[in-house]
């Protein structure tokens, strides 16, 4: 297991590498470019050189976060062939640069969405929160306003403001989607990409939808261990993996999150995962809470020790933190919080390795 942290380059973080170099375990960034819009190469040159300047802070760069995949990609439009050119380029590159593994989604139009970004907790943090009664009835400017507001003037992942433009047209397009047809366009992604993740080594891991339930009319098809294992054998080979988003799949009470674990892992189709804990308020309400089993609804153990016992060998990250110590940074990706879940998950990972000899 290897852990890393997630992070910003160009100065768009609040938290440095020499920060990130200082937590406990800690090896490597997960990172991006989100200043380079999807679609288009990532050059070699300013990849090399971001390399460096982690590598001088005595850090990894082997997993990248996210190389997002153009809309007409996601929409099975003609003119994804080019789209799909570009993104096999950015892997070469990718992995003349030493990166393993990237991380990816295939949600329509946004990433993942909150209803609320600085929702109070009793301890006095704040974390983010998702009410579906609010969520559902929002407008678009709504919708965007409430990722917004309270982001920091720091980009939202999934939510760059190239996006914007366009977002209406895309949800109307969406409307009529089947999830069948959604399939079949990550399907046709995949059977391009798959050979060049061989070629270069790389392993993919998507992440589920977050909230894992359909929202806005858009077809949401990785959010349980069924459409799990459809997106799996959509191309059968180790490279075409699963990041484990404890928290985006924990949404959903009805998601056996240890089990999923279990399944995946052993089957060597993780190779990343994002570990954070939910509380719910409600079957669809909840709150993100602070990374320990005893904070949300999420058994933390149970999951750690699953990844352990299936001979998981790829990255974790700690996931989303709660605003803490009055911390000024984006939403969910602060210093403090995500130190402590960092420092906690090695603990699990060292009691279940330890208690299993
Ligand atoms: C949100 C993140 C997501 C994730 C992407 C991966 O905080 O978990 O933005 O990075 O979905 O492509």
């Amino acid at each position: 297991m290897k852990m890393v942290f997630r992070w910003w380059p160009n100065g768009d973080d609040t938290v440095t590498l020499s920060q990130i170099r200082q937590i406990p375990g800690v090896s490597g960034v997960a990172t991006m470019f989100a200043d380079i819009p999807a679609g288009e190469v990532w050059p070699k040159e300013t990849i090399l050189a971001l390399r460096d300047e982690v590598h001088e802070a005595g850090l990894q760069m082997e997993v990248i976060e996210s190389v997002n995949i153009h809309e007409d990609i996601k929409k099975g439009l003609p003119t994804r062939d080019a789209y799909i050119a570009n993104y096999i380029t950015t892997m070469k590159n990718l992995s003349e640069a030493g990166v393993k593994c990237i991380c990816y989604n295939f949600m329509p139009v946004m990433d993942w969405f909150r209803s609320n970004l600085e929702t109070p907790l009793s301890d006095g943090s704040f974390a983010m929160g998702y009410e579906h009664a609010k969520a559902a009835g929002l407008t678009l400017p709504k919708m965007i306003a409430a990722m917004m507001d309270g982001s920091h003037d720091l980009t939202l992942p999934g939510w760059e403001p190239e996006r914007f433009p366009a977002m209406a047209k895309d949800i109307e397009f969406y409307q009529n989607v089947s999830a069948e047809e959604y399939f079949k366009n990550i399907s046709y992604f995949l059977s391009a990409v798959m050979p060049y993740a061989e070629e270069y080594d790389l392993d993919f891991g998507v992440h589920p939808d977050d909230p894992p339930w359909p929202l806005f009319g858009l077809p949401k098809v990785i959010g349980n261990a069924e459409s799990i294992r459809t997106f799996l054998s959509l191309h059968d080979s180790k490279r075409n993996g699963l990041t484990l988003c404890t928290g985006s799949l924990g949404a959903n009470p009805e998601n056996d999150v240890p089990a999923m674990a279990r399944e995946f892992a052993s089957m060597g189709r993780v190779p990343f995962v994002h570990l954070r804990n939910v509380k719910h308020t409600s079957e669809r309400d909840f709150h993100e809470s602070a990374h320990l089993s005893s904070d949300g609804d999420l058994d933390m153990y149970a999951i750690v020790a699953a990844l352990h016992d299936s001979g998981f060998d790829g990255y974790i990250r700690p996931d989303h933190g709660r605003r803490i110590w009055d911390e000024v940074s984006r939403p969910g990706y602060g210093l403090y919080d995500r130190a402590l879940g960092a420092a906690y998950i090695q603990g699990l990972w060292e009691a279940v390795e330890k208690s299993s000899k």
